[in-house]
This record gives C-alpha cells, sequence and structure tokens, in this order.
C-alpha cells in the first residue's frame, strides 16, 4: 500500500531532507512552503510521486482550502510532518522587533494548529502519524529565544495533549526536538547573515537535515503500536551550560 506524507517547509532543509528520505521509502509526498521554484526543483527530482503546493503558513483559510482541494489520490494522508518554522532575531526580548515575535508565532504555532485540524478526520481515518518539529530551545532556556522557544513548547505539548484527544483512535503523535542542525534556519533567523551562520556552526560537527530526515523515517516507519512521544536529538559537540548569576556589584 503507497503511504502519503503531508510536509510543510519542503522546500529547504529539514522538510526537503524528509521530503527525499520518505520517497526514498515508495511514499508519496505532498511539499508545502512559499518558495515555488524550490519546490519545482524537488518536483523534478522526486517525479510524479511528488505534489508540489504553494502556500503559507500564516494563511489559515488558504491552509483550508489547499486540504478541501487535495486531489483524489493525494487525500488520504498518513503522515503529516508540521516542519514548517521559523525563529525571530536573538535580540533580548525587551529589544525585539514585535512583528518578527508575531511572525514567528503565527508560522509556527498557529499554521500548525489549523493544518493539523484540516487533516485530522483523514489521519484518524488512515490511523496516521503526526510529527511536529519542535526543538531542544522547547525545554532549555536560552538569552533571545524566549519567543522562538515557547513556540516550541507549545509545539510538544499541543502533541503530547493532542495524543490524549486522540486516544483510542490510532492515530500517533510525536515531537522531534533537535539541537543545532545546518539549514536555512540561521540564515533566516539574521536576515540572511550568511557570516553569521557559518561562524555558528564552524568546528562544531551540527546535526544534518539528513540526521533529521532519519529520524522522521524511523518514526514514521515504526509498527502502528509503537509511539515516540518526544526524540531530543543534539550534536555531540552542543551540550548545557549553568545558570546564570547576576551580582549586584
Ligand atoms: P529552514 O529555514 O531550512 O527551513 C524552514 C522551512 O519552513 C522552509 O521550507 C520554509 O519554506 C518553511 N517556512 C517558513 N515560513 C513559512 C511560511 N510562512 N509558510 C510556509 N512555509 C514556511 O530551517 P530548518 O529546516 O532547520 O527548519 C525546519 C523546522 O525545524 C523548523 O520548524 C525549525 O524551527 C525546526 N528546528 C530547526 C533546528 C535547526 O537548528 N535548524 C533545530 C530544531 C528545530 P519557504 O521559505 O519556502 O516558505
Ligand atoms: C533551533 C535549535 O539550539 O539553535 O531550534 O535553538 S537551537
Amino acid at each position: 500500500m503507497t503511504r502519503t506524507a503531508f510536509i510543510t517547509g519542503a522546500t529547504s532543509g529539514i522538510g526537503a531532507a524528509a521530503a527525499r528520505a520518505l520517497a526514498g521509502e515508495g511514499w508519496r509526498i505532498i511539499g508545502l512552503g512559499r518558495r515555488k521554484p524550490r519546490l519545482t526543483e524537488l518536483a523534478d527530482e522526486l517525479g510524479e510521486d511528488f505534489l508540489p503546493i504553494t502556500g503559507d503558513m500564516r494563511d489559515l483559510p488558504d491552509l483550508e482550502r489547499i486540504v478541501r482541494q487535495l486531489p483524489a489520490p493525494w487525500r488520504e494522508v498518513d503522515l503529516l510532518l508540521n516542519n514548517a518554522g521559523l525563529a525571530p532575531p536573538m535580540d533580548d526580548f525587551q529589544d525585539a522587533d514585535l512583528e518578527a515575535q508575531l511572525n514567528a508565532m503565527h508560522t509556527n504555532m498557529d499554521g500548525l494548529v489549523a493544518l493539523t485540524r484540516a487533516l485530522l478526520p483523514r489521519l484518524i481515518e488512515r490511523k496516521g502519524a503526526i510529527i511536529n518539529l519542535s526543538s531542544v530551545a522547547g525545554s532549555y532556556p536560552y538569552r533571545g529565544g524566549a519567543v522562538y522557544g515557547a513556540t516550541k513548547a507549545f509545539l510538544t505539548q499541543f502533541g503530547l495533549s493532542l495524543r490524549s484527544d486522540l486516544a483510542g483512535t490510532g492515530v500517533r503523535v510525536t515531537a522531534i526536538e533537535p539541537g543545532m542542525v545546518e539549514t536555512e534556519f540561521t540564515l533566516v533567523r539574521t536576515g540572511g547573515d550568511r557570516a553569521a551562520s557559518d561562524a555558528l556552526y564552524a568546528d562544531m560537527a551540527p546535526l544534518t537535515a539528513e540526521d533529521i530526515a532519519e529520524a522522521v523515517r524511523w518514526c514514521a516507519l515504526l509498527p502502528p503500536h509503537v509511539n515516540i512521544n518526544r526524540l531530543e536529538v543534539m550534536p555531540t559537540n552542543q551540550s548545557f551550560a549553568g545558570f546564570s548569576v547576576h551580582r549586584a556589584s
């Protein structure tokens, strides 16, 4: 039986790598993102088993329309990979731009909730799975990460509670929580600063998009009775620092 995955943020990084990994397992892939030329490139690579959909996670009515209008062979979705997302710049919250913060909230949370709602009847019918791309930033605070980390904590908690609501349906829900993955993530976060992105990942062997795609593939192919709730993955060279203490003098 051919299985179908709906992947948001398929134009880059983890989403594109997951599309390749699941296509390699014989899955059909619906790939959504804003950059049409990237989707066209992926369609050229993956062939007729890839359905490119140009869409914006912040346009909630359009997400509902997209799901409503999926062509017949693509309607039977077995996996929703909620991957599209971004982080606002790493300014201290009190100095940060509100628009950038709200943009991350709309992209990472609102769109994800709307798309999950729209696809759930299909996923329940198919006893499918939802994988949410959360982050270590949702568990471990760091300076400049207040809003981004909060959006990722939302994703993890949303998924855990959703599991309760879906009890007995056979639908699996997983949060994958990576640490540093070298993709376009930091380029986007810094407004296109290539030097800053290169410096962040220099000499520390970051995770690759393919590493996380492998985690997605593994979760997706587990037998139906196995649900991975949370899967935290970090580069070996990324670990933890202590609490910060401010002293008066
Ligand atoms: P990339 O920047 O490489 O990819 C982000 C993807 O999200 C792109 O395909 C982009 O597509 C899509 N996207 C962003 N905004 C929108 C929007 N409004 N509508 C539709 N699609 C959108 O980053 P990653 O691959 O690293 O990120 C994927 C996910 O993994 C994110 O949720 C991120 O938070 C999470 N993550 C990343 C980590 C990292 O260190 N890189 C670590 C932990 C989690 P387009 O621009 O074409 O719309
Ligand atoms: C991104 C991971 O460690 O750069 O979600 O915040 S980190």
